[in-house]
């Protein structure tokens, strides 16, 4: 695979672990997303160089002699070096080759052979010495006889000294270099702290690295043997596998002892290509298996619509609606009878207490039909814990099957503005339209009918009595006539006609009253629930939905990085 493809491919998959580090922020704590993605950034700052360039970066404790190797490989005096600890607090670059299109940051740049020759590196004619000096080249076109596209040299800060804006540097550049030269003096390579903290974590790096013990000119031959094998024990307790040389080289920059070996090991890295392929492809396989951790388990079932029905039922009992609507229903039926009942009786309904005001809803004034919001009682604990259960239970069947953190994110989704619920239901129910004092088209004709049978009661009465007064005081007035054919007094006709008018309009009344609220309770009920569940799915559906299309967009992202 040729380098530029490779490059495109991993352009390809930083742009996926965007889109999945975009979705995982659903679910990530702030602290870890944070911390991704600083990595995917300081990946993507490395992308930008290219792979041409190979990147190396000079790590180790204050004082082990990464700025004098720096000098030493650039061939002149470009860092400072000194005994005071800590010297170096920016990193340096030294380049050999093309320019390349980013720096990653770093302020201070050189070319080798600029700057005051290293008095201790020089020969006799002034120049530098050393055969790094043909391996890497020198000047601003300098290739070497390796050939590379080109070679940035890093000199960093310590990781290990008070210094804590130090450590912060060496951590920013650990996942922008492709190659990492560990840096270890006689005095201090065995450092506990050092090796737990530092090389034992960075030793998970994934890239190209390199071991050097350097101021091995203050060591004499036995005690280098000693302590080259008592690192090369500790760095493979420390996890560091793939070293460029199988045993760390002992070189010193002070006398140039090693370096040749250095510099080939470098120069053959840079000529390679592939460090710098394999360094990214490394921070991006670790970022994609961290992401990764999140996807597993299948997917989850989501809002489906029997969950958000189910959810809708549960919020309209939660809130009475069953009792609300009865009530609302039982309001109306006597609304029919105070319409249409007998004239006389017609009062007695009125003594008794409207069902609905019973409940808490108060009858509104002036001509409007419907029931305000302020009519309506506000929500108890028993209520509002009843739609806590609904909104718990539509949470775990939309959860169903999901994995942690997903499983505990679609909770928490579900429940992020269930304080918002109980007012929005309140509002729900508030606008929904319960007819009260409405009249209905047949309530007319059977009140009018209801009178005329009144008005034939009156008078068969009003006649019978009349008679009967006659006839007590001997008045003799004339017989009131029959009704054809079955020799019935008219006013007993009249009287027994308006009974019979009086019993059968009381009984269809009442069945039509009845029939009446009936159908208005369904409508009051489709109303009340088709409230809830618009509630529920803007408040519970609505986040619920954005989570399990973070989990759909961070799979697919996912499946696309790993491609
Ligand atoms: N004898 C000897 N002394 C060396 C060698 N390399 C470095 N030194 C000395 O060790 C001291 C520290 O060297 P630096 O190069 O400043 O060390 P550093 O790792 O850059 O230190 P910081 O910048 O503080 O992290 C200096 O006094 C150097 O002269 C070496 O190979 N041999
Ligand atoms: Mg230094």
């Amino acid at each position: 695979m040729s380098a530029s493809t490779q490059d495109r491919g991993i352009t390809a998959r930083l742009a996926a672990l965007d889109e999945a580090l975009d979705a995982a922020s659903a679910v990530l704590e702030p602290a870890e997303l944070e911390a991704a993605r600083q990595r995917w950034h300081r990946v993507e700052q490395r992308a930008g160089i290219g792979v041409e360039h190979t990147v190396v970066g000079l790590f180790g404790a204050t004082g082990s002699g990464k700025s004098s190797l720096f000098n030493a490989l650039a061939g002149r005096d470009l860092a400072r070096v000194a005994a005071t600890r800590p010297t170096t607090r920016d990193p340096r670059a030294v380049l050999w080759g093309e320019e390349p299109p980013e720096w990653l940051g770093i302020g201070e740049r050189h070319r080798p052979g600029r700057g005051p020759v290293t008095a201790a590196l020089e020969d006799r004619d002034g120049a530098p010495r050393g055969g790094w000096r043909r391996l890497l080249g020198s000047g601003r076109e300098g290739r070497g006889e390796a050939g590379h596209g080109g070679l940035l040299l890093v000199d960093l800060p310590d990781f290990d000294s008070v210094r804590t804006e130090h450590r912060a540097v060496v951590e920013r550049f650990r996942a922008r270099v492709d190659v990492m030269i560990w840096v270890f003096d006689p005095q201090k390579y065995a450092d506990h702290v050092a090796h737990a903290e530092f090389v034992e974590p960075l030793a998970r790096h994934g890239g190209t690295m390199l071991a050097v013990l350097n101021q091995a000119d203050r060591l004499s031959e036995e005690e280098r043997g000693i302590v080259l094998e008592d690192l090369g024990r500790q760095l493979r307790a420390d996890g560091v596998a793939r070293l460029l040389h199988r045993q760390p080289l002992a070189v010193s920059a002070a006398t140039g002892e090693g370096l040749d070996a250095v510099a080939s090991a470098l120069a053959q890295v840079a000529a390679g290509r592939d460090a710098a392929n394999r360094r990214l492809a490394a921070e991006l396989d670790a970022l994609t298996e961290t992401l990764g951790t999140l996807d597993d388990g299948p997917g989850m079932a989501g809002m489906t619509d029997a969950a958000l029905e189910d959810l809708a039922e549960g919020l309209y009992e939660a809130i009475e609606g069953p009792r609300l609507a009865e009530a609302s229903g039982e309001a109306r039926r006597r609304e029919a009878l105070a319409g249409t009942g007998w004239p006389p009786l017609r009062w007695v309904g009125r003594l008794r207490r409207d069902p609905l005001e019973r409940l808490g809803v108060t009858r509104p004034t002036g001509p409007a039909a419907s029931v305000s919001r302020l009519d309506l009682p506000p929500m108890g604990p028993a209520a509002r814990s009843g739609v806590s259960t609904a909104v718990r239970r539509c949470a775990a069947a939309a959860g169903e099957d999901a994995g942690e953190p997903w499983h505990h994110a679609v909770r928490e989704a579900a429940r992020s503005r269930a304080d918002e619920l109980p007012e929005a239901l309140e509002r729900a129910v508030a606008g929904v339209d319960f007819e009260r004092g409405r009249r209905r088209w047949w309530w007319r004709p059977l009140a009018a009918l209801q009178w005329l049978g009144l008005a034939g009661l009156v008078a068969g009465l009003g006649w019978l009595t009349a008679l009967f007064a006659a006839d007590y005081l001997r008045l003799g007035l004339p017989e009131p006539p029959t009704l054809r054919g079955t020799g019935i007094p008219a006013p007993t006709a009249l009287l027994v006609w308006g009974a019979l008018m009086a019993l059968v309009l009381g009984l269809a009344g009442r069945w039509a009253a009845r029939l009446s609220a009936r159908r208005h309770i369904a409508r009051v009920r489709a109303a009340m629930l088709r409230g809830c569940r618009e509630t529920a799915e803007e408040l519970v559906g609505t986040p619920v939905r954005r989570l399990v299309a973070a989990q759909t967009r961070l799979r697919r992202a996912l499946r696309a990085a790993r491609a």
